[in-house]
């Protein structure tokens, strides 16, 4: 039988997740929805037949025929509903980040490490992206040869009110962070923040661009270009140089269209659209892992690594300088470390 799922958190991801399980994958339902904001949990809920809509996530999580748990409430809101659903050793995907900072996503990973199976997965949909996964295979599979540089492009039309410099990294740049931790199979060692001046179409006292700059522990070299008012559209680019060939994906995605005298494609501004196809494929990879009674994907201690690498890379956009990341050592239950990370 389905799969019964409680949304926490019923805003731009959450309703989407709600749509996503009620209409595009398969065994999974919604039946349980909570918003502290209730005609929008009511919303959410009204997507989905016979689904309770609440205010508090653990009326929502305590609801009749609730198996899981989706997390897609603010970050920082994350920690208690983590916390909650581990103590009732329930299913969790959890939107990213996992924690807004590295102390609080260390406790949900040694709540998980106590229970001694892996219960949650994080939200980094960018892993199951059909390019970004033929990326990785190109990698891991030595075609490329020992990767050397990985160049990324992380691009957003316009911020929100409100937006704000350290958001660039917790908000945005966290993806790449986990890319590369991903792809390249290594934990980050330290951080650089490097900024032009800032662009006119920043809203003032925004530092718009930036560059960061990653190390991992095995010497890759990681630029990340996160300009978050570039004003034409969403885009999302990676290239990987290896010793033998390079890998570069988020160019093209068509239809690419000759008319009037020019060639090109359309640049969506939205994410959800650049990356459908992903959090179809990573919500439908939680219900099929979460129904065979197992968990699969990025779990809470790859939450946790990013949480510890924007910490260092916080500090580093605050002082300019270079940002070693302290990371704990890592609990047996997510394997070995690799390459001297942790
Ligand atoms: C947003 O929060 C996301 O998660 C998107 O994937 C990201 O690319 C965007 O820059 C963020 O604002």
């Amino acid at each position: 039988d389905l799969l019964g799922v409680a949304v926490v958190g019923a805003g731009r991801m959450g309703a989407d997740h709600v749509r996503r399980i009620e209409r595009v994958i398969s065994g999974a339902r919604v039946v349980a929805v909570a918003d502290v904001d209730e005609e929008r949990a009511r919303a959410a809920a009204a997507l989905a037949g016979g689904c309770s809509a609440h205010t508090a996530p653990e009326a929502a999580m305590g609801a009749p025929g609730v198996d899981a748990v989706l997390i897609a409430s603010p970050g920082p809101a994350h920690e208690a509903t983590l916390l909650e659903a581990l103590a009732r050793d329930v299913p969790v995907l959890c939107e990213k980040p996992l924690t807004p900072d590295a102390a609080s996503a260390l406790r949900v990973v040694e709540a998980e490490a106590r229970l001694g199976h892996r219960r949650v997965q994080v939200g980094f949909m960018r892993r199951y992206d059909p390019e970004y996964g033929r990326l990785r295979a190109l990698l891991t599979g030595g075609g490329l040869g020992r990767a050397l540089m990985l160049h990324c492009v992380h691009r957003n039309a316009a911020t929100p009110p409100g937006y704000t410099a350290p958001m660039m990294i917790s908000d945005s740049v966290v993806h790449e962070i986990d890319t590369a931790r991903w792809l390249l199979d290594q934990e980050i060692a330290a951080v650089q923040v490097v900024r032009p001046a800032p662009s006119g179409t920043a809203p003032e006292g925004l530092d718009d661009p930036q560059l960061v700059l990653l190390e991992t522990a095995g010497g890759v070299v990681v630029d990340v270009e996160i300009f978050v008012n570039c004003g034409f559209g969403y885009q999302v680019r990676c290239e990987v140089v290896g010793e033998r060939g390079t890998a570069r994906v988020g160019d093209d995605h068509g239809p690419f269209v000759n008319a009037a005298g020019r060639w090109g494609g359309a640049i969506p501004a939205d994410f959800r659209v650049r990356f459908e196809e992903a959090y179809d494929r990573e919500v439908q990879a939680w219900v099929d892992a979460t129904r065979r009674g197992d968990t699969t994907g990025p779990g809470a201690w790859d939450g946790y690594a990013a949480a510890a690498v924007c910490e260092a890379a916080l500090q580093a956009q605050a002082t300019g300088g270079r940002t070693r990341v302290e990371m704990a050592p890592r609990p047996a239950l997510y394997g070995a470390e690799k390459d001297g990370g942790g």
